[in-house]
């Protein structure tokens, strides 16, 4: 009698500290899966765009696939702080150097410095590429209204062979 009545009081026990452990464990396992999912999600949209003219630094890093860019795009809207950090072990050989058409930049991208930072204040489609104009990147600035204006500068179109750009020279 005694051994049945204890056993019956730990399964009683042990059923409370489960119901009471497992509860809210599972219910953290919700919360988890539901955060994994609107993460997952994320990669599937567009990169984020900040409120225009906020002054958001908005961060990008920028490689090199064999063929073009990595991110082919990058879209921002005007006014925001764009920081892109190469990747130099992608951008080697010629496109070492990365050129934004339109903002005059024109950076030799190296360990020691692979940072290049502007503000997006002209809105419109231009052209990133290296010095042989390869890489058939684009930088997307849209204007306040979302907007992105006619580009003001003719796409440049890679005439070279990607091998050139493979290798470091
Ligand atoms: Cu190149």
């Amino acid at each position: 009698m005694d051994k049945t009545m204890t056993a019956a009081l730990v399964v009683i026990i042990v059923s409370i500290i489960a119901i009471l452990v497992l509860s809210p464990a599972s219910a953290g396992a919700g919360n988890t899966l539901k955060a994994q999912a609107a993460g997952s999600a994320s990669p599937t949209q567009p990169v984020s765009v900040p409120a225009p003219g906020n002054g958001t630094t908005q961060t990008f890093t920028l490689g090199f696939n064999g063929y073009q860019y990595t991110p082919a795009e990058i879209r921002v809207k005007q006014g925001t702080k764009v920081r892109i950090e190469g990747d130099t072990n992608t951008l080697v050989g010629c496109m070492s150097t990365v050129n934004i058409d339109g903002y005059g930049i024109s950076k030799y991208i190296q360990s020691s410095d692979n940072v290049i930072e502007f503000t997006a204040d002209t809105a419109g489609t231009f052209p990133i590429h290296c010095n042989m104009g390869m890489g058939n990147g684009k930088l997307i600035v849209e204007d306040s209204t979302g907007t992105v204006p006619v580009p003001s500068q003719a796409p440049v179109v890679a005439t070279g062979t990607n091998g050139c750009c493979s290798k470091p020279q």
